[in-house]
């Protein structure tokens, strides 16, 4: 019974780097190599350029009076720019935050408001959203768009400047000020803006480098199809890669024959997956159809992948293995990772340096020994500075400095751990945070409802899918579809309910928790 930690030995991380200059120690000596393309257009940029674009957009928007620890909110696909405007805000001392590109119009306008965010980036498709978005936020100054759309500001009119305003003097604290502040419902509730410092993407990108998955600036190539928004994206490819020389291809969007094209054209060397994406690689024929020679690694994280499907990836792929990682937007991500080349079938491998964990009870809290299953804790430098304006969510989250996953797990005699499922109420679609709450608080919303649970239901393709129990007024003749449009007419598509059932009762403890396990548990015996 003990705490377990990295066989590697600890890496240094340095405390007093900001973001930017951490990211861009090197770029000159990647010169002019291509850092950054987009897939569908072939549209790049060079580190050099990038470096000096970074600073001309940190330059444009301190004339606009965008101030250390303003928030800047990015809407938008994965795009080679979504990079420039991201670092340029970061390294002023501003604070990004990431918004899902297929928000409705409130679910974008909740998240302004919440981060208090003072501009908005998007693309033309979604500028009418965001420019509705705005009219409900007072705090917005102006909507950017990649491009032009009526009633935006050009993006490019920040790249017109010449950097000479970029803050000599700003003071960034990388241990207290927040650099990113991503969303993310945590073990229970509401999405929740997740403070994450410099100091802990560094230490994350540290740790990344040490353990085995350091890249090689003049071969190898990343792919970004998982969206830059989600933590994943943005720290384990966009700024992995940038960091260590990597060149990056970014997706908008997942299109079949334009995903493996160019892992084929630009000699993609490390395709980082969900299980929605090793699904396709493992069983659609169109994947025969193109040369995967340059590829020498599989990742795959943020959603469990069953045995079968990674066996069936590295056999047609002829991989030796498929290596799994474990983490959470609250870890910035990473806190596990399976070791290059070694074949634990199931296992998201052994903590990352300087990372400590332990399994406890889940009713008593007391630490468990190798093959328990309980709660995994983390505790290492990558853990978030906590919730934004949310001090109890933090306490209930991070206790002692132990980041509680919320998910159940046990580690094996060498130090390899396994997640069995999830105790916590969140729902992932395709490796997407549904959470349950705020689909119960629309629910509610519904004049016909009186009381409603939502649960995730296992789904060979997406994982989960929502499902809801409702309790319906008197004599309410509303219907299942009726409850399902209410819904889908709200939120972003990948939140939608995909099953409604009507129940009597809604099965609750004493307190008025709802047992979220009495309810999956009726779905495991169906
Ligand atoms: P969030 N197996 C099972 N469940 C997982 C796994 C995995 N390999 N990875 C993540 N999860 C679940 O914040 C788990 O419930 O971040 C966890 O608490 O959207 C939750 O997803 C966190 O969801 C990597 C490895 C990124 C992992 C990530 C995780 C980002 C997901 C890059 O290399």
């Amino acid at each position: 019974m003990s705490i377990v930690k990295s066989p590697l030995p600890d890496v240094a991380i340095p405390e007093d780097v900001a973001l930017l200059d951490y990211l861009t120690a090197d770029f000159d000596a990647y010169g002019d190599k291509v850092a950054l393309t987009d897939g569908p257009t072939g549209r790049s940029y060079t580190f050099s350029q990038l470096k000096v674009l970074f600073r001309v957009c940190g330059s444009a928007l301190t004339r606009l009076g965008f101030k250390q620890h303003d928030v800047f909110a990015i809407y938008s696909p994965n795009l080679p720019e979504f990079a420039i405007i991201f670092f340029g805000v970061i390294g002023i001392g501003g604070t990004v935050t990431t918004v899902n590109p297929l928000y409705t119009v409130d679910e974008l306008a909740h998240q302004l408001q919440q981060s208090g965010a003072s501009y908005v980036i998007t693309i033309p498709m979604f500028a009418d959203k965001a420019k509705q978005a705005m009219v409900k936020c007072q705090k917005i100054e102006d909507v950017y768009v990649f491009g032009e759309a009526e009633g935006c500001t050009p993006f490019s009119s920040l790249l017109r400047d010449d950097g000479s305003a970029f803050p000599a003097d700003v003071q960034i604290n990388p241990r207290e000020d927040v650099a990113v502040l991503p969303y993310s419902s945590g073990t229970t509730g509401l999405p929740k803006g997740v403070m994450l410092t410099h100091f802990n993407i560094i230490a994350n990108l540290q740790q990344m480098r040490q353990k085995s998955l350091s890249l090689d600036p003049n071969t190898d190539v990343l792919i970004a199809l998982l969206p830059l928004f989600h933590i994943y994206g943005m720290v384990a490819i966009l700024a992995i890669g940038l960091v260590q020389g990597a060149k990056v291809v970014c997706l908008p969007k997942f299109e079949q024959e334009l995903f493996l094209k160019c892992i084929q054209d630009h000699k993609v060397t490390r395709v980082s997956c969900v299980p929605p994406v090793v699904l396709f690689l493992a069983k659609h024929p169109l994947v025969d159809k193109y040369d995967f020679s340059h590829v020498k690694e599989l990742v795959n994280g943020a959603a469990p992948l069953g045995r079968e499907l990674a066996q069936a990836v590295v056999t047609r792929l002829k991989y030796p293995t498929i290596r799994q990682g474990f983490g959470m937007t609250e870890a910035s991500p990473v806190t596990h990772i399976a070791m290059e080349g070694e074949d634990l079938p199931g296992s998201v491998g052994q903590p990352m340096p300087n990372t400590e964990c332990k399994i406890v009870d889940i009713q008593s809290g007391k630490l468990l020994g190798e093959g328990e299953d309980g709660e995994l804790c983390v505790r290492g430098p990558q853990v978030m500075k906590g919730y934004l304006n949310n001090p109890e969510a933090t306490a209930n989250t991070i206790k002692d400095g132990w980041l509680h996953t919320g998910d159940i797990g046990h580690y094996d005699g060498t130090g390899n751990f396994y997640i069995v499922d999830r105790l916590k109420e969140l729902i992932k679609y395709k490796g997407y945070q549904v959470p349950p709450a705020e689909l119960e608080a629309l629910l509610l919303s519904h004049p016909d409802l009186q009381d409603a649970a939502v649960v995730g239901v296992p789904d060979p393709e997406a994982g989960e899918l929502p499902k809801a129990y409702v309790v319906k007024k008197g004599d309410s003749r509303v219907t299942e579809e009726q409850v399902m449009d209410y819904v889908a007419g709200k939120v972003a598509p990948y939140k939608k309910l995909r099953f409604v059932e009507f129940t009597d009762q809604i099965p609750k403890s004493a307190s008025g928790k709802i047992l979220r396990r009495v309810l999956k548990q009726k779905e495991v015996e169906r």
